[in-house]
């Protein structure tokens, strides 16, 4: 694939970061604040960031901020999965990746590691029917490192778990031993193996991903200050849930719309938890690819 790829001279230091999240997972004006403290996080490990998405047909790899800022100001700009990248491309639309484009391109320019908020999963059916995240299958297919909290809240985590069994996936916990639920540090289920410091990650990611050529689920949990309480986590989701459907949401729409509902109804405790935990995860995959760099 041609793809506009700014993580030169050598891709290995650099941290991929996705548009989606900052176009569709929180309020336009948290976005572009957000974009810079992330880029000064990265930096601040010694590493570089690369905003990946689609600019006017282009797939990017390192997306300059009037780039993003395009993208920030046009009315609507479509979010891409692995499935549709191509036909915005050939429309020479802008698009904002999700995880699974955003491995995809990330890969294509040979970055290994990647910070989000959470994952994509199985949804526990909004609509009468299965809806799972292109975010699963992404990780047979492209050698990326994701850092993740988990699998959001909203998700049906256990299903998604078990779907990550079914592809093969490994999923490894940095100092845990259970897989962690988005806004809460833990769910019941656990992780494939726990790693307790980054050096022993990196030595880990780096054989894995030359040893298949496929992706690494990395499961950070929200940090302990940020961590929300379970009970109403569970109520604010049941009222989110509920208007997500009132307002019809449908397809790609079902997580943003969700989203911003619970970010609605928990009165911003939601948003807070996840600028927290987007933070938290971008500084572990920048000290993992500091780390990577500095093995090799
Ligand atoms: N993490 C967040 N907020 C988000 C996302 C991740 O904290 O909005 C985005 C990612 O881009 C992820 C997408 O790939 O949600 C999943 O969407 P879907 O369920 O439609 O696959
Ligand atoms: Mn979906």
């Amino acid at each position: 694939m041609d793809v506009v790829s700014r993580a030169k001279p050598d891709p290995r230091a650099f941290v991929a970061l996705e548009t989606t999240l900052l176009l569709h997972g929180v309020p336009s004006a948290s976005a572009l604040p957000l974009a810079h403290e992330l880029n000064e996080i990265v930096r601040s490990a010694g590493v570089e960031p690369a905003l990946v998405g689609v600019v006017d047909g282009k797939p990017t790899v390192g997306m300059h901020d009037d780039e993003l800022r395009t993208l920030l100001d046009a009315p609507s700009v479509p979010k891409a999965n692995t499935a549709n990248p191509g036909v915005l491309i050939h429309r020479a639309s802008h698009a904002a990746t999700t995880v699974s484009a955003t491995m995809e391109l990330a890969s294509t320019a040979g970055v290994r590691v990647f910070a989000t908020g959470g994952i994509g999963g199985v949804h526990p059916g909004l609509a009468e029917r299965v809806d799972i995240s292109a975010d699963l299958a992404a990780f047979t297919r492209f050698p990326v490192a994701v850092v993740t909290s988990g699998t959001k809240t909203i998700l049906d985590i256990a299903s998604t778990r078990e779907a990550l069994e079914t592809l093969g996936i490994p999923v490894v916990g940095f100092q845990t031993d259970s897989y962690p639920a988005f806004y809460l540090r833990e769910s019941d289920l656990s992780v494939d193996a726990r790693y307790e410091d980054v050096d022993e990650l990196a030595s880990f990611v780096h054989a894995e991903l030359v040893r298949t050529g496929r992706g690494i689920v990395l499961a950070n949990p929200i940090p302990e200050a940020d961590a929300l309480d379970p009970q109403e986590v569970g109520s604010w989701l049941a009222q989110a849930t509920q208007i997500a459907r009132l307002r019809g949401a449908d397809g790609r729409d079902v997580t943003p719309a969700t989203l911003a509902a619970l970010h609605e109804v928990s009165g911003g405790r939601t948003l807070e938890a996840n600028l927290a935990l987007i933070r938290a995860n971008t500084h572990l995959a920048a000290r993992l690819s500091k780390a990577m760099m500095e093995q090799v």
